[in-house]
């Protein structure tokens, strides 16, 4: 113990004052400490440079030999960017789906169209040939709306397997990921 902390205990009332200044960093380190604070706020609110996707998921068939449903979270890169394809090893063919109402302009015809699990009568799903990836914007594949169909997967995935997916963006770029897959009936990736 040093003289100095040795007066202070001797001293309650003035105590304070002294233990504040004890812990404070040498000058030299308060701009590097300030700087790496500042350097790690900026990469968490700029966007990626590259196109990402995040949170994938596949929920397997609850009837082998359907088709399983594929989510995933795009993250726009700097540059406006359009998915054109997702292929996986796991499955013989990939679709990219958007669900709609029935009665909405342009739906098609349910018949030939595999409605899926769960999902109510009144909507039927339509191939979607490019997807939009706007910079900086967020576009969520999620039960309800956008979605992969994969058909034919492989009978070995089970849940918690990962499944590959590639994408293929318009210009050429591709992105990987992996998906967890989930049981039929079991909750998602939120
Ligand atoms: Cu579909």
């Amino acid at each position: 113990m040093s003289a100095t902390t040795a007066a202070a205990l001797a001293r309650p009332a003035r105590l304070g004052l002294p233990a504040l200044r004890l812990p404070a960093l040498p000058r030299p380190f308060l701009p590097l400490f300030a700087l790496s604070l500042l350097a790690g706020c900026g990469t968490a609110a700029e966007a990626p440079a590259e196109p990402q996707a995040q949170k994938a998921w596949v929920r397997l068939p609850a009837v082998p030999g359907r088709p399983a449903a594929g989510y995933l979270t795009l993250v726009g890169g700097n540059k406006d960017a359009t998915l054109v394809a997702v292929t996986t090893p796991a499955a013989a063919r990939t679709e990219l789906h958007e669900t709609m109402k029935m009665d909405a302009p342009g739906a098609p015809d349910h018949a030939g169209h595999e409605a899926m699990a769960g999902m109510s009568g009144a909507t039927t799903m339509r191939p979607v040939k490019a997807l939009p990836l706007p910079a900086g914007q967020t576009v969520k594949l999620a039960p309800g709306g956008l979605h992969l169909m994969l058909f034919d997967m492989d009978a070995k995935v089970a849940p918690g397997a990962s499944v590959p997916l590639r994408l293929a963006f318009a210009d050429g770029r591709t992105l990987e990921t992996q998906a967890k897959a989930v049981a039929a009936g079991d909750a998602g990736v939120e």
